[in-house]
């Protein structure tokens, strides 16, 4: 697709949520171990936003193309109203699940199919439900407003969607694998069958619906099944145990329900492709899970090779650092490892990928009101230096200023960026 004159340029750009003024520590998520395990401690919703910021800075000196996306109004006003109850008058656990600031995990906000792989050649959003959990289900309303902001061109098809009970959590279970951003790809789709003790996010019937929405060459396209044991030991999301970018899948040997099957078909489909993979006894699934490892940024650089922009608490795992060193000493294709720090995202679960939505699209293409560079981050960072709460605890949630304060905080971001439309 052009966006006007002459060639399009397809640049994937990393779209990250930031962190919203209620980020809290309410332990909402069963299956996901670092949010269960934080529940009742005291949030810093502003130092996490300033993190969230300094990745992205990151990512732009490494020559990315970097977006945003805006935090949501909480408390959630419009689910309360269906749920006939206010901030006022809900019950501590639903007002909790109205002020959680999980819009921040992009990852989970839409399933994205570039145009190499739609039969229209249109580049395919389809807002994800989040039907399983509460707190995440109420989502979609305001991420459907913001993505169809954002991509309101001819280039791009977005989505509604799908319908529950099928649960869809979006590009968290999703990944492609493609000799470029513009050419055709291999869709992967991974879904939850059995989960041990905790529940299955993606149901199957979610990814061939977005499959067939986006129009994705059958022959081109996986249904995977996540490893029951990899949902158990706190692999809520697929994105905890593998990730792709270019002809590369990073992945622990026991992300996936039929490992050898896989290997097998995307061999048979892409005969270049390169497969890392991180045997369990190296880097068990626990610790690959508790240090987030594969929650890394898999990214192509400009110059050519890829890097890996895992989170710092990968640095201090032995097994994982060591194996990642010796990845690095060896001929694959991940030839950097960038360390960034976003321990408040990380408390409730959320590492590097969780919060960035990839979109391979040509940037001129997108509402440039999402798209930033160092002078924009410096802008968000001073509204958010300025109007961020700096901690959070649980009797907080229920506090009128705390809704007054998130909600005027929001509006300054949003009029900062001249994104009043959101409001
Ligand atoms: O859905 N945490 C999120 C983390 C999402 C991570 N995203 C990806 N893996 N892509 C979740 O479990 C915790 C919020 C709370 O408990 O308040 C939370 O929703």
């Amino acid at each position: 697709m052009s966006s006007g004159e002459g060639v399009a340029m397809i640049r994937e750009i990393n779209f990250d949520g930031i962190v919203g003024p209620t980020h809290n520590l309410a332990g909402l998520s069963l299956g996901n171990l670092a949010a269960t395990r934080n529940a009742g401690a005291v949030s810093r919703p502003r130092a996490a936003a300033l993190e969230g910021v300094a990745k992205m800075r990151a990512n732009l000196a490494l020559g990315l193309v970097q977006g945003v996306f805006m935090p949501q109004a909480r408390p959630a006003l419009g689910w309360l109203a269906q749920l006939a109850t206010t901030p006022e008058e809900a019950s501590p656990a639903l007002l909790a699940n109205a002020m959680s600031a999980s819009a921040m995990w992009a990852a989970n906000a839409a399933t994205v199919s570039p145009a190499a792989d739609t039969a229209d050649g249109r580049c395919h959003l389809t807002v994800a439900n989040l039907a399983t959990m509460p707190h995440r289900s109420h989502e979609w309303t305001g991420t459907l407003a913001q993505l169809r902001l954002a991509f309101a061109r001819s280039a791009f098809a977005v989505h509604e969607p799908v319908p529950p009970p099928f649960g869809d959590e979006g590009a968290a279970n999703h990944m492609r694998l493609a000799a470029a951003h513009d050419a055709p790809g291999i869709e992967l789709f991974v879904y939850g069958q059995r989960g041990g003790p905790y529940p299955t996010r993606q149901h199957v019937e979610a990814s061939r619906a977005v499959a067939r929405r986006h129009r994705l060459d059958p022959a081109r396209t996986l249904f995977v099944e996540q490893a029951e044991a990899a949902i158990a030991a706190g692999a809520f999301h697929n994105d905890v145990v593998a990730v792709a970018d270019g002809l590369t899948l990073f992945a622990h040997e026991q992300a996936f329900a039929d490992r050898d099957m896989l290997h097998d078909r995307l061999r048979a489909l892409l005969p270049e492709v390169r497969i890392v993979e991180v045997p369990a006894n190296r880097v068990s699934l626990g610790d690959a899970i508790s240090t987030y490892l594969f929650n890394a940024q898999l990214v192509t650089l400009p110059q050519g090779g890829q890097a890996l922009i895992v989170p710092a608490e990968a640095r201090e795992n032995a097994a994982v650092w060591t194996w990642l060193e010796e990845m690095l000493a060896g001929n694959g294709p991940i030839r950097r490892i960038e360390v960034v720090d976003v321990r408040g995202s990380m408390a409730n679960g959320g590492g590097p990928a969780c919060l960035r939505l990839r979109v391979a699209c040509d940037p001129a293409t997108v509402d440039p009101r999402f798209l930033v560079d160092d002078a924009i981050l410096d802008g968000i960072e001073q509204v958010i230096a300025a109007t961020w709460p700096e901690e959070i605890g649980p009797d907080d949630l229920g506090r009128p200023t705390l809704w007054a304060s998130a909600a005027a905080a929001r509006r300054a971001l949003l009029e900062r960026l001249d994104l009043a439309p959101l409001i």
